[in-house]
């Protein structure tokens, strides 16, 4: 799964990738530059302080730093071309007024650098439209497809991104077979100053924000300078500097876990005193095919998955051993849907 961070030039793309993906250095791959991100989590940070685990072991992102779009948010061929080998877009547009770092052009406030980008995507989807329905040898194109070719069509041609409409299972192998720009998952993250988070205001934010609820994107809003502070800092100081701004978490950590959610993604936690992990499946994975993310003999065994949610567990005082005793450890089969924060040990045979 690799994010794309994408926007305007001089918005704090890079910034923000380097923040995310820390001192782990960027690989190069098909013109892409890639780093990975942890997932912070403190269900897996408390599990690690029961377990005493001697490693932790985080969720982890890719994400994409990518070249500025054009002045106007045009995307270049090339650029789409990009964009959609990537499962998500981070969308970064400026509202901070610090004038030592140069604007490309005028001044642009960030609702309508958004709306131009999300203009931009709406448009390369309909060039791309009018590509395929105007291909002769498509004329023998199945009635679903053709169907399906006409809703976006008229979607686009309202404005609308493709990820904003409802499909239905009937549709969606069209969608992803078409791998349309406006239908990936966007996430707007907004690069603001010191006294703009402080505040809880910027110029353009009651416009960005319906827009961005129209086409349900989330919005995270973060301050690069102060980010870059914060990673510095050890925890209990960046408890203390977050407490001073009314946060909780660094801008940082909420931008990883609304991408983990966007791409519809979730926790499972294995625990132990070697490792205390977490490990990645889309929701509603079968445990079966769960434990084969742990090792491939897991899932070929599998047996038997004994299962106690990450709020059960610490509400019976964070022991598997009373657990036990209470009957909380469930055994689950293969089919079970492994939910976000479960703990599980998986029992297998090979
Ligand atoms: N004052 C201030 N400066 C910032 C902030 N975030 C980034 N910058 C500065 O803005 C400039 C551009 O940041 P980058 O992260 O390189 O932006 P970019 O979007 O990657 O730029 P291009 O790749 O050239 O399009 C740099 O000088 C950063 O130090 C911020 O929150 N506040
Ligand atoms: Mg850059």
């Amino acid at each position: 799964m690799k994010i794309g961070i994408v926007g305007p030039a001089s918005a704090g793309k890079t910034t923000l990738f380097r923040l995310l993906t820390g001192a782990a250095p960027a690989r190069s791959k098909g013109g892409l530059t890639i780093g990975t991100a942890h997932v912070p989590d403190e269900r897996l940070d408390r599990l690690s302080a029961v377990f005493k685990g001697k490693k932790t072991v985080y969720a982890t992102l890719e994400f994409c730093d990518l070249p500025p779009l054009g002045a106007k948010s045009e995307i270049s061929g090339e650029t789409a071309g990009k964009l959609k080998s990537l499962d998500a877009l981070t969308v970064v547009v400026r509202a901070h007024r610090d004038p030592t770092v140069p604007w490309p052009g005028e001044p642009v406030a960030p609702d309508k650098a958004f709306s131009s980008f999300q203009e931009e995507m709406i448009l390369t989807d309909l060039l791309q439209l009018d590509k395929i329905l105007g291909r002769k040898k498509d004329k023998g194109r199945s009635q679903e497809e053709t169907a399906f070719l006409e809703k976006c069509q008229s979607l686009l041609e309202e404005m609308k991104p493709l990820s904003s409409a409802n499909w239905d299972a009937g549709e969606l192998p069209c969608l992803r077979n078409y791998a349309f720009l406006s239908s990936r998952p966007v996430l707007v993250a907004v690069n603001i100053d010191e006294e703009q988070l402080q505040d809880h205001i910027y110029d353009g934010q009651r416009e960005l924000l319906s827009l961005c609820e129209k086409a349900s994107y989330p919005v995270i809003e973060f301050c690069g300078t102060l980010e870059i502070d914060i990673s510095e800092m050890d925890k209990e100081e960046q408890a203390e500097y977050l407490a001073a701004y009314g946060l909780k978490q660094s801008g940082i950590a909420r931008l990883a876990a609304a991408a983990y959610r966007l791409l519809d993604l979730i926790s499972f936690f294995t625990v132990g005193e070697d490792e205390v992990r977490a490990w990645t499946v889309k929701n509603f994975t079968p445990a079966k095919k769960a434990a084969g993310k742990v090792h491939s003999d897991m899932e070929r065994g599998f047996i038997r998955a004994e299962v106690i949610n990450f709020a059960e567990f610490m509400s019976l005082g964070a022991s598997l051993k009373i657990a036990r005793e209470l009957g909380k450890l469930r055994l689950e089969g293969k089919d079970y849907p492994v939910c976000d924060g479960d703990i599980i040990n998986f029992r297998f045979n090979v």
